[in-house]
């Protein structure tokens, strides 16, 4: 219920493109790319991690929709990223069924597979779970994890210059919502000063990432603060939540200042930054009107795909009534 607010807004940017129809004609029996009618319709991009990612047949199982880091994932052909697939099940994201991005594109949303291309908003989304913006300043999570400004050259790299053919660019949407991760893992340094560091990680974002993209042609930048990882299950009952309101402030400030900046230095961009934080946090003051009765917990079973059947076998509410999908995703 909460998601389907949070678009409400955000879909006012995401699908402002969506006056073609296009893609609700049959699928032609063989994939031309050069087929002009793909000029018609908008392309959104996303970047960032879990919040974000969506299972493709092609990606690594619960983590991303291409590729990983691992030497000999981290490139793909033409081939493989035209016939990947973006999977929609219990899995297919980290929230236990479709996340922000595939609501706002309506891409990916039914259950099962979906070819992006086939998509009337389409949806290409790099963003690899567990990702935090470098190498530079945080250990990955996984040897296969992908970090942010990895995602971009992966993106620039190999799939641009494949998708670009058809992409009317003044209409295509760059998505980022990156430091989940980022502000977690940091959360313990004694040895930082927190506002400084999170500015030099957000400058690495710009600098590694947003800069690339425009420099290839894009201009429409769409960029989300923190979630209220203040307010997660572990946090509410710590006496010391780390991280706390004062350090998502500080990132959330960053964020909203480096957007401004980047704009102001580039006269065709538009870079619009959604205020998730101040969204959510209404949600979690008010849930009774999203439908959610349980805002300090989760069910600890969420991961069982039978708790979307018979949540009370597992002392669960259905999952719906919960804010928190599990210790960190919503
Ligand atoms: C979701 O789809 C993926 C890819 O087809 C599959 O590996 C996975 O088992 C599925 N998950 C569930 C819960 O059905
Ligand atoms: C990645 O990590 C796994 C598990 O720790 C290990 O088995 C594998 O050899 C590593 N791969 C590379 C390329 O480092
Ligand atoms: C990831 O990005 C960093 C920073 O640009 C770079 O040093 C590193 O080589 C990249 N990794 C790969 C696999 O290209
Ligand atoms: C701070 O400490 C961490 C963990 O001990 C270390 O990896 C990092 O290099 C240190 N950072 C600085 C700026 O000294
Ligand atoms: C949150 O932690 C930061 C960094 O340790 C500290 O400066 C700040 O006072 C804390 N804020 C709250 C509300 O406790
Ligand atoms: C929230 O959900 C958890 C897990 O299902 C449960 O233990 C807890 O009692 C619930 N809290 C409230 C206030 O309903
Ligand atoms: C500029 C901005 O979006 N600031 C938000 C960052 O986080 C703080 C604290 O959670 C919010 O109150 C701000 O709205």
């Amino acid at each position: 219920m909460a998601t389907r607010r949070l678009l409400h807004f955000l879909s006012a940017v995401f699908l402002t493109g969506r006056l073609v129809q296009a893609a609700h004609v049959p699928k032609p029996p063989h994939f031309d790319w050069d087929d002009t009618k793909y000029l018609l319709v908008p392309y959104r991009i996303a970047f960032g991690d879990s919040y974000t990612f969506v299972q493709g047949t092609a990606g690594y199982p619960t983590f991303s929709f291409i590729g990983s880091y691992l030497p000999g994932q981290f490139a793909f052909s033409p081939r493989t990223l035209l016939s990947n697939r973006i999977v929609q099940n219990f899995t297919g994201t980290a929230e236990g069924g479709p996340n922000w991005v595939e609501y706002l594109t309506g891409c990916g949303l039914e259950p099962g597979e979906t070819l992006p291309r086939d998509c009337a908003v389409q949806l290409w989304d790099f963003a690899f779970a567990g990702a935090d913006v470098s190498l530079e300043y945080l250990p990955q999570h996984h040897n296969f994890t992908v970090p942010l400004v990895n995602q971009t050259q992966q993106y620039l790299t190999w799939a641009e210059p494949v998708i670009e053919k058809n992409m009317d660019k003044s209409k295509a949407l760059v998505a980022f919502w990156i430091g989940i991760n980022d502000i977690s893992d940091s959360s313990k340094l004694t040895n930082v000063s927190f506002p400084t560091y999170y500015n030099r990680l957000i400058e690495a974002v710009f600098t590694q990432s947003v800069r690339p993209m425009h420099e290839a042609g894009y201009k429409n930048f769409l960029f989300l603060n923190l979630p209220p990882l203040d307010r997660t299950a572990a946090n509410v009952v710590s006496e010391t939540p780390l991280p706390n309101k004062t350090m998502i402030g500080w990132w959330n400030d960053s964020l909203a200042k480096h957007s401004d900046i980047f704009a102001a230095e580039n006269k065709d961009v538009k870079a619009m930054t959604y205020n998730a934080n101040q969204f959510l946090n209404g949600v979690l003051d008010d849930p009774q009107s999203y439908g959610i009765t349980n805002t300090t917990s989760y069910c600890l079973d969420y991961a069982d795909p039978d708790v979307q059947e018979h949540p009370e076998l597992h002392g669960c509410l259905p999952l719906d009534s919960y804010f928190w999908y599990n210790s960190g995703h919503m």
